[in-house]
């Protein structure tokens, strides 16, 4: 008991701090002195970087370049590298846009996400119309074809897109990739390992925010179940497009916790944010908090530039006005950058949860115990029932050595299944860390 309350209480001064953070940040007019005075090298300050989408057809807008190479270390194109620009007749393979914003970003030093290799949407003409054994090669074979051409320009890929259906199902959308068989996706993951061995290979997809939607639930089995049958995937994008109807959850933190306890990197791949003024800057500074908190958010990720470059501009999303003036979201995540709370390499104090995402049941909350140079120890407390299950699981190189007051089994994948042994509803464990001090992530289920 006393330590869930401890744990709790935990959790609770991190989201005072947080939301203190984003007031002073919103209050701020300019970064402090010897701060970061641009996005990138705030970002840098913690290992990470800070992106933007580009398209080909705005290089030779001035205001729009000035603003990209002073402010920006990534770069994704925003439709130049997908399926229907790159392969627009089957085997014809063309590049020149995509090229166009490799090469800007290439001369200017920064670094490229590439998207998106295998998707539903945007596929050419030709590829609609397929299905079976021949769409599954010719996927492939475009997968092979651009990742190749690519190879060794790529920081990460966003191999497949979208793949999961909205709403209650936590299941696969329905598209004529997903009736070539369930495994499409990891074959798309294994073609683009052979083809870029160099390149982080992502999972990327919208409405994946919220801890408890069923959808981030499902994209979190795959990513698991991949991670245990050693399917080559590296990381998991967060597009993270937020309006009114699609709020920042208040457990971001928690979903990015606890993608990367899996053993993945996670990055937030297309940020945008309708609305303004100091709403819509309190909103960004959260989203860059919940990043900077997680060792494994390896940057973010805006989608577009100015406002009047956005997909849904009427929303005014961005940081940069339709002039190119720096808004206070800008502001906001700059100073948020600059704080400089998060770092590569966390000590202790990750708030990793503890909850049933499937509802009811039984809750399960962790809270740190003794440390030592090499091991640490946790407990998890189960409360609703007595009849739980619990998985554990740690993060690379972090392994389970020891268990106390539960029946338990763990796997090479790092998770470990806990029942009850007739000690009660807290029970223990020692994790070798390997330098990793991560906190586990815990689920529970009624048996
Ligand atoms: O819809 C927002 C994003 C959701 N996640 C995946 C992203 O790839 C997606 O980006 C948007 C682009 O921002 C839009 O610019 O994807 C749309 C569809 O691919 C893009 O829209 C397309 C229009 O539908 C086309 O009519 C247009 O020719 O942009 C094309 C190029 O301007």
């Amino acid at each position: 008991m006393t330590l869930t309350v401890k744990s709790v209480a935990r959790v609770s001064l991190v989201s005072t701090l947080v939301l203190a953070t984003v007031g002073a940040a919103v209050l701020a007019a300019s970064p402090a002195s010897g701060a970061a005075s641009t996005l990138a090298a705030a970002a840098q300050q913690s290992g990470r970087y800070f992106g933007t989408a580009v398209a080909a057809n705005k290089l030779g807008d001035s205001t729009y370049v000035g603003i990209l190479n002073r402010e920006f270390d990534m770069v994704t194109a925003e439709n130049e590298m997908k399926m229907d620009a790159t392969e627009p007749n089957q085997g014809q393979f063309s590049y020149g846009n995509a090229d166009r914003i490799v090469n800007q970003a290439r001369n200017q030093g920064k670094r490229i996400r590439g998207h998106a290799l295998a998707w539903h949407s945007q596929q050419p003409g030709w590829m609609q119309n397929m299905s079976g054994t021949a769409l599954r090669n010719a996927m492939l074979n475009h997968v092979t074809q651009v990742a190749s051409y690519y190879r060794g320009k790529i920081y990460a890929w966003d191999v497949v897109n979208e793949a999961f259906a909205d709403g209650s199902s936590g299941g696969r959308r329905d598209s004529n990739l997903q009736r070539t068989g369930n495994d499409w996706i990891e074959a798309a993951f294994r073609a683009a390992r052979a083809a870029d061995p160099g390149a982080k290979l992502c999972y990327n997809d919208y409405n994946t925010d919220n801890w408890s939607h069923a959808k981030t639930q499902g994209v979190y089995r795959m990513v698991q179940d991949f991670k245990s049958r050693g399917v080559p995937i590296d990381c998991v994008g967060f597009q993270a497009h937020f309006n009114s109807g699609n709020p920042v959850p208040s457990n971001y933190h928690t979903t990015l916790q606890n993608f990367a306890a899996l053993g993945v990197d996670v990055q937030i791949t297309e940020l945008d944010i309708e609305g303004s003024g100091s709403t819509q800057a309190q909103q960004y500074s959260g989203v860059t908090q919940a990043c900077l908190a997680v060792a494994r958010c390896t940057g973010i990720t805006v989608w577009g530039i100015r406002d009047t470059d956005s997909w849904r501009a009427s929303g005014t999303p961005l940081l940069f006005d339709g002039s190119g003036n720096k808004k206070a979201a800008y502001t906001s995540v700059l100073n948020a950058l600059n704080a400089g709370t998060g770092t590569t390499t966390p000590p202790t104090s990750t708030t990793t949860t503890t909850s049933n995402p499937g509802g009811g049941g039984c809750t399960a909350t962790y809270s740190e115990g003794e440390k030592w140079n090499d091991r640490f120890n946790g407990q998890v407390t189960v409360s609703g029932t007595d009849n739980w299950i619990v998985t554990v699981t740690v993060s690379s190189p972090q392994r389970i050595i020891a268990t106390w007051n539960t029946s338990a089994s763990w796997d090479s994948a790092n998770v470990m299944t806990a029942r009850p042994n007739g000690s009660g509803n807290t029970f223990g464990f020692t994790i070798m860390h390997g330098g990793n001090w991560n906190w586990p992530a815990v689920s529970c289920r009624v048996a």
